[in-house]
């Protein structure tokens, strides 16, 4: 039956419903990115959130399993949100949890608009995201930028032709030498992070494409506008479905330079090159690493993201960055300017950097307080966000524990993060002290950076072991076989046992997010360094005008130490303290002037 205008009326009934269905979906997204309640949080604090926040990184696969296949999933995490609330951080940030083929374990992503299926659905993450708002606790995405995996529909296509529409989207070029029947020499001598030849040979358009981490991670081309215009849409899905922010990964090898010329060698006092854990001749990354394309995408990513209102829950979205900065100049560029803003909390991984974690670098307490001091007052106005740890490096047990004073150094470690200004980032585990166990067999890797590297470099694997809630065999984690076995730690370090202990470590770190959460000097007050000749105790005060100090004094030795602080003020101050937080071996101060700190003790006090 047609209509006057030639179109049938079924035709018609056929667009009406889709007018309806997408209405319908447009109404549905509309209703969830609706704030949900403001907690009776002014706006101001929804704006400002992120200044003062804790934010606690989850390794999905590995946190809580709720369906019995050893691996962790979506729904496991909304179980475990009571004692994210009870820690009391703000917000938990997910490494990826999209569809991926799990050779980076999701950091290889093969479709960026949904959730793999074994973490859950997009009904399941909806529920985490409202049971989480429930709890006050916000929601920060992984997202993947540098690079797809080989799986994606993207890279499918580009792959199968010289002229597919995709082609430009992934960094393509002939060999050098390349003949009809010779592939040649790769275009340069680029490495991947993860070892060897930065470049793949592919027969079927008989050119290379490059690859800064895995082969079946090709990076995407951000030459191409394409490119940034797709992701800014992606951005969006996920907004809308009140996600509070994202860490973009590998944000500092999003570009390469067009020269494609090669990287100098790094060489030794003798001029000898030196050979990286692979193997390989050891690169200066000139070529690959913080180029300045990246201040133009974080320039529109942030334009996107400030699209959304920052004064009703969840308060502003804010973009965490994977930045590797090689100094706090380089940081401080990459939150951008007031009128063109980048990253909101581009990660400070430099206060405890590999070269501190061994010989008489290892904590070194003047290297300690000039990276405390250029993260606190290099970066100009805006907010530090201080990361020790995360699912790339071994955890902070093996880079500083002794094996006599484990927990103390722990504790000390943690006031240095948690009692500076800023935000503050910890690994899931680290609260109750987890250690790095890393495989024992080759056969028994996981992360293919181990199998690569095998034995020296056996991957990232230790740090990713499963969360140990209770001293059973599988931790409380899963009911089925863990995809990584439960460390033998297990007995004695897990939620259960040391939440019954005031005194262990993950009692400090709930006492100290507490303190940090409820103490206006902790939230905004200025970082100065005290005693700044000291090379065994570091000493630093928080200040507001107008409002008690807040003193901080961490032994960063084996021995008992004695320090005396010097408070500046006019005239003749008598100093009174009041005790904040002290680990055992510290003795309850009467005054500033002597503070007596057991082997790595620490004292936190508030003096008028
Ligand atoms: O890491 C980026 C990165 O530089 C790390 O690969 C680090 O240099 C390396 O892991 C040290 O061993 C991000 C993710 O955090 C990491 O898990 C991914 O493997 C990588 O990007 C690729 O997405
Ligand atoms: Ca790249």
């Amino acid at each position: 039956m047609r209509g006057q205008s030639g179109i049938s009326l079924r035709t018609v009934a056929g667009i009406l419903a889709l007018v309806l269905i997408s209405a319908a979906s447009y109404a549905q997204t509309a209703q969830r990115a609706k704030p949900a309640v403001a907690h009776g949080a002014s706006a101001a604090s929804e704006r400002d959130w992120w200044k003062n926040a804790v934010i606690y990184e989850i390794y999905p696969r590995s946190f809580q399993d709720s369906n019995g296949d050893g691996i962790g999933d979506l729904n496991g995490i909304t179980e475990r949100l009571d004692y994210l609330q009870q820690l009391g951080v703000d917000a938990i940030w997910l490494t990826p949890i999209n569809p991926s083929p799990q050779v980076d374990f999701g950091y290889d992503v093969s479709d960026y608009r949904a959730i793999d299926p074994q973490y859950g659905t997009l009904a399941d993450f909806d529920r985490l995201v409202a049971e989480a708002n429930k709890r006050h606790i916000r929601v920060i995405l992984d997202m993947v930028m540098n690079h797809t995996s080989d799986k994606h529909a993207w890279f499918v296509a580009s792959r199968s032709s010289l002229t597919n529409p995709y082609r430009d989207w992934y960094v393509w070029r002939d060999g050098k030498g390349e003949t009809a029947t010779d592939k040649g020499a790769p275009p340069n001598n680029w490495q991947s992070t993860f070892g060897h030849a930065a470049w793949q040979w592919d027969e079927t358009t008989r050119q290379y494409y490059y690859h800064n981490f895995y082969v079946q991670q090709p990076d995407l081309n951000w030459n191409n506008p394409k490119v940034h215009e797709a992701f800014k849409d992606i951005l969006r899905f996920w907004l809308d479905r009140g996600v509070a922010g994202f860490r973009f990964d590998a944000i500092s090898t999003l570009y390469e330079d067009p020269s494609l010329a090669d990287e100098a060698e790094i060489k030794d006092k003798d001029g000898k090159p030196i050979l990286n854990v692979f193997g390989d001749v050891r690169l200066d990354s000139s070529k690959t690493r913080n180029l300045p394309g990246v201040h133009t995408v974080m320039q529109e990513m942030r334009a996107a993201m400030d699209t959304f209102n920052p004064n009703a829950w969840p308060g502003t979205r804010v973009l965490i960055g994977e930045t590797f900065a090689r100094n706090a100049a380089e940081l401080n560029q990459l939150y951008g300017s007031a009128d063109k803003p980048e990253f909101h909390l581009p990660m400070d991984l430099q206060v405890l950097p590999a070269e501190m974690q061994t010989g008489s670098a290892r904590l070194d307490v003047a290297q300690l307080r000039k990276n405390l001091t250029d993260a606190e007052t290099g970066i100009g106005s805006n907010i530090p966000l201080l990361v020790f740890d995360n699912h790339d490096r071994p955890r902070l047990d093996m880079r500083y524990g002794d094996g006599v004073h484990d927990v103390d150094i722990q504790k000390a470690l943690a006031t240095v993060l948690l009692m500076s200004r800023g935000a503050a980032l910890f690994y899931y585990g680290d609260e109750i002290g987890m250690k790095t166990t890393p495989p024992t067999r080759k056969e028994d890797v996981k992360d293919p950076v181990g199998l690569v590297g095998w034995p020296e470099n056996k991957g990232r694997d230790g740090e990713r072991t499963p969360m140990q809630w209770e001293g059973t065999a599988k931790a409380g984690f899963t009911s089925g076989d863990p995809w990584l076995p439960v460390p033998p730690s297990v007995s004695t370090i897990n939620v259960k046992t040391e939440a019954s202990d005031p005194n262990s470590l993950l009692g400090w770190y709930k006492a100290l997010i507490q303190l940090k959460k409820t103490n206006p000097v902790l939230a905004q007050g200025a970082n100065v360094m005290l005693d700044t000749d000291n090379t065994k105790v570091l000493s630093w005060m928080r200040q507001n005008k107008g409002a008690p100090v807040v003193l901080v004094s961490v032994n960063v030795t084996a021995e008992p130490q004695t320090v005396s602080l010097k408070l500046p003020c006019a005239g003749v101050c008598e100093w009174k303290l009041k005790t904040l937080a002290k680990s055992p071996g510290a003795v309850a101060p009467l005054t500033p002037e002597r503070i007596e700190l057991g082997p790595y003790g620490v004292f936190i006090g508030e003096a008028e």
